[in-house]
């Protein structure tokens, strides 16, 4: 990816912040009219802490009616991992696929599918907004994170929860170009916040995230990452690959990316 591409991401990951409030209905493009643009540009100013206080840590994303669905829901980023650990679990449709949890955890924990399939599940209706300028409304079903968390029992200096995905977005061939993402507390055990294996009623499919992807509502799409292969809590993700606490992160995008 070019300098040029990641300053225009840049750019529309701030428009997106208010963007997001500005449209409605399916999978929608971020309107091209310059005083839009003005305004989404000021939104720059908005930072993490800024936007903590206006919306309190329990606030929750909009929720949809059934037929609010977008008919087409787009797949982005990467939708066909061939890493060979991944096509191997696809093949014999992830009955061998396990959800690691680890780091500053006091009970390390390794789920089947059918482990989280069987826990309490939360299923909501909610608009998915891309960095890129486009919307769409789906329907996720899943295990809240903090359900999982709580089994593994975090450990006090946890601050942060790591998402290690299987697809290998930057293509190096190696764990360190693999896609992996972070969130903090007040996202991780958000009661929105869900370990999702069902979209719009049906298994979730590989152009989504099979068998495992995150919804993070009150982020843009590149925080709910896809293809999970283990959850770590850690104190800080200053050591970890770039630094900056994900795939596109280490590319220049922002960490907090609300909406
Ligand atoms: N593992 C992984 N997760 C990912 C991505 C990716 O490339 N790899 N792309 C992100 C981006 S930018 C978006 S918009 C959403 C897309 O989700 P969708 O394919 O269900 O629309 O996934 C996010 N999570
Ligand atoms: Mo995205």
């Amino acid at each position: 990816m070019s300098k040029k591409q990641v300053s225009r991401r840049s750019f529309l990951t701030r428009g997106a912040a208010l963007g997001g409030t500005l449209l409605l209905g399916g999978c929608d493009s971020l309107s091209r009219d310059p005083l839009v643009q003005r305004i989404l540009a000021s939104a720059e100013t908005l930072t993490e802490a800024v936007q903590r206080a206006i919306l309190t840590p329990n606030d929750l994303a909009r929720e949809y009616a059934h037929e609010d669905i977008s008919a087409d829901f787009k797949a982005n980023g990467s939708t066909n991992p061939r890493t060979p650990d991944y096509l191997a679990l696809a093949e014999n449709d992830f009955r061998d696929w396990r959800l690691e949890v680890g780091g500053l955890v006091q009970n390390e924990l390794s789920l089947s599918l059918d482990e989280l399939r069987a826990m309490p599940s939360r299923s909501q209706i909610t608009r998915h907004d891309c960095v890129e300028g486009w919307s769409c409304i789906g329907q996720w079903k899943g295990v809240q994170l903090s359900h999982v968390l709580n089994k593994a029992a975090l450990k006090p200096n946890a601050k942060y929860i790591v998402f290690y995905c299987y697809d290998d977005l930057g293509r190096g061939g190696s764990e360190d170009s693999r896609y992996y993402e972070s969130i903090a507390f007040p996202d991780a055990f958000h009661e929105q916040t869900i370990l999702a294996y069902e979209m719009n009623g049906e298994r979730l499919g590989i152009p989504h995230g099979a068998p495992l992807r995150v919804r993070v509502e009150r982020q843009l799409g590149y925080k709910m990452a896809k293809y999970i292969r283990r959850i770590e809590a850690v104190e800080s993700f200053d050591d970890i690959r770039g630094g900056h606490g994900g795939f596109w992160e280490d590319r220049g995008y922002t960490w907090y990316a609300g909406i």
